[in-house]
């Protein structure tokens, strides 16, 4: 298997980490590019021009990060969510809350790449009061959650490590000391070590 991907993307970041987690790093050939220089093999493998995309045989591309996630959870047993039950539409939920938060995330750093009166303060707002309103609700989701890393967990690790990284003016810890703690314990994982953004 083949996986475009990119250093500081979240998004391949879960599948990245997914990888790692399963073990798969031999059988995965990583290939990071550049989006913005529209390489013909990624759009080859994904023809809206982003990352991640997963060549799964020479001719199968995959995209985007929720099914390759679910595809490589398929096939390895289910071990990052559950096949079906309410075990796994709560971590659906749980991983399009993190995408969420990644989603305003992202769009807060393209807005504030924009010349200063380009850029819609009533946008950035609203992305930094979603990006609010997620981060407590991951907090929430968190609590109680004894010692499990599913792919719910995997995506939340993946927006908070992104907040740190473009988002850290927005200070996601002040009020979220139990979060706080959660991605300081995930963060010792080998595989959210590894794929640290940057
Ligand atoms: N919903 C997609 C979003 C993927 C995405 O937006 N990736 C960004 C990198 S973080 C990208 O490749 N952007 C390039 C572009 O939009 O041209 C997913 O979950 O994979």
């Amino acid at each position: 298997m083949k996986l475009f991907s990119s250093p500081t993307s979240p998004y391949a970041r879960k599948a990245r980490v997914l990888i790692i987690e399963l073990g798969l790093e031999q059988a995965v050939e990583i290939a990071n590019v550049a989006t913005m220089e529209d390489p013909d093999d990624l759009h080859a493998a994904n023809p809206l021009g982003k990352v991640p995309a997963l060549i799964v045989n020479n001719e199968v591309a995959l995209y985007d990060s929720p099914v390759i996630c679910e595809y490589l959870n398929a096939k390895n047993a289910n071990k990052f969510m559950a096949a079906d039950g309410d075990a796994r539409w709560d971590c659906l939920r749980r991983e399009a809350l993190g995408d969420g938060v990644i989603d305003a995330s992202f769009l807060r750093t393209m807005e504030r790449l924009k010349p200063a009166e380009q850029q819609s303060l009533l946008w950035l707002e609203r992305w930094a009061n979603a990006i609010a309103r997620g981060v407590a609700e991951i907090e929430k989701d968190i609590s109680g959650r004894g010692d499990r890393f599913d792919l719910g967990d995997v995506t939340a690790a993946c927006a908070l490590g992104y907040l740190d990284l473009r988002h850290s003016d927005l200070e996601w810890r002040n009020g979220h000391d139990a979060l706080a703690a959660w991605f300081e314990t995930v963060s010792a994982r080998p595989s959210i070590q590894t794929t640290v953004p940057g």
